[in-house]
């Protein structure tokens, strides 16, 4: 790791499960009480928007009762110290990488916190319901949607990830399964590019091969250990 400068971390639903939010595909996950079809894909929002709606009112109220836990706050330490270029991509909807005090943040599949206005396009903040279908505050139309990328959409910002992941010197994936694309094939656009890799997670994820290296345990334990390590080389 002697000659890093430039880093690109990728994370997802491991980070955020030891502050109390529920993963997707962990037994008890998201996706064993919801099938996907319903609630996350354009078609269920057409189909019946109240069940989706509900479905993220649910959960935009329970992030913000969540804290950071210990692998957000060592990102986000990295994040203030690292002098070299730094990008947290964050598949995760909720706002604790923000929280725990990170500026480098990408979401690639959306925010919780915010809505999609479907007549303006705009993306006011809303910490509040939609299933009562608030007016949209920058056009007034009750058209607004949560600002979350379902299958079938294109992920944000793809153009700005991709321009980091070409100036990278390490490449690092933590609390991801590896089963959603376009993030899960990072580890290979990195890997095409020459790109070190490290994977920190619970156990291997579906890309565990790819990877250079992989650590298995809690990212609260794995996390802050690391960026110890990368800090004081
Ligand atoms: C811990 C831990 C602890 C637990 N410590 N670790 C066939 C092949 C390839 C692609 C496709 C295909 N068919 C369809 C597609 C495309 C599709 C896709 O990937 N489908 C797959 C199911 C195959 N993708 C899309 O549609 C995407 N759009 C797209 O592809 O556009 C076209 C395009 C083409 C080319 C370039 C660019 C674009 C959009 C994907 C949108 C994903 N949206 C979701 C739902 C959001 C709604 C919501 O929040 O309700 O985003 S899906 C869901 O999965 C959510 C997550 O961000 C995403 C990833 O999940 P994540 O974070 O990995 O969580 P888990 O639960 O899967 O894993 C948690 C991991 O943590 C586990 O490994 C645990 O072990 C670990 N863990 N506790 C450390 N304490």
């Amino acid at each position: 790791m002697s000659s890093i400068r430039n880093i690109v971390i990728l994370t997802g639903a491991g980070v955020s499960a030891e502050s109390g939010i529920d993963t997707f595909r962990d037994g008890g996950g998201l996706w064993e009480q919801h099938r996907v079809e319903d609630v996350a894909t354009p078609e269920a929002f057409a189909r019946d928007p109240d069940l989706v709606l509900r479905f993220y009112d649910m959960r935009r109220e329970a992030i913000q009762t969540k804290q950071p836990n210990a692998a957000h706050r060592a990102l986000a330490k990295l994040d203030a110290e690292w002098e070299g270029d730094l990008l947290i991509v964050t598949q995760n909807v909720d706002d604790l990488h923000e929280r725990a005090g990170a500026k480098r943040v990408l979401h690639m599949h959306g925010e919780h916190l915010n809505a999609w206005c479907m007549a303006c396009d705009e993306r006011p903040r809303r910490t509040g319901p939609l299933i009562d279908r608030p007016a949209c505050p920058e056009c007034g139309e009750a058209a607004l949607r949560p600002d979350i990328v379902w299958f079938g959409e294109m992920p944000y910002r793809m153009d700005e990830i991709f321009a980091a992941l070409e100036q990278a010197d390490l490449f690092v994936s933590i609390g991801t399964s590896g089963a959603v694309y376009p993030a899960a094939g990072f580890v290979r656009n990195a890997r095409e590019l020459g790109v070190e890799t490290l994977e920190l997670n619970l156990e291997p994820s579906q890309g565990t091969g790819w990877f250079d290296e992989a650590r298995h345990g809690p990212a609260s334990a794995l996390v802050p250990a690391w960026v110890e390590e990368v800090l004081s080389r």
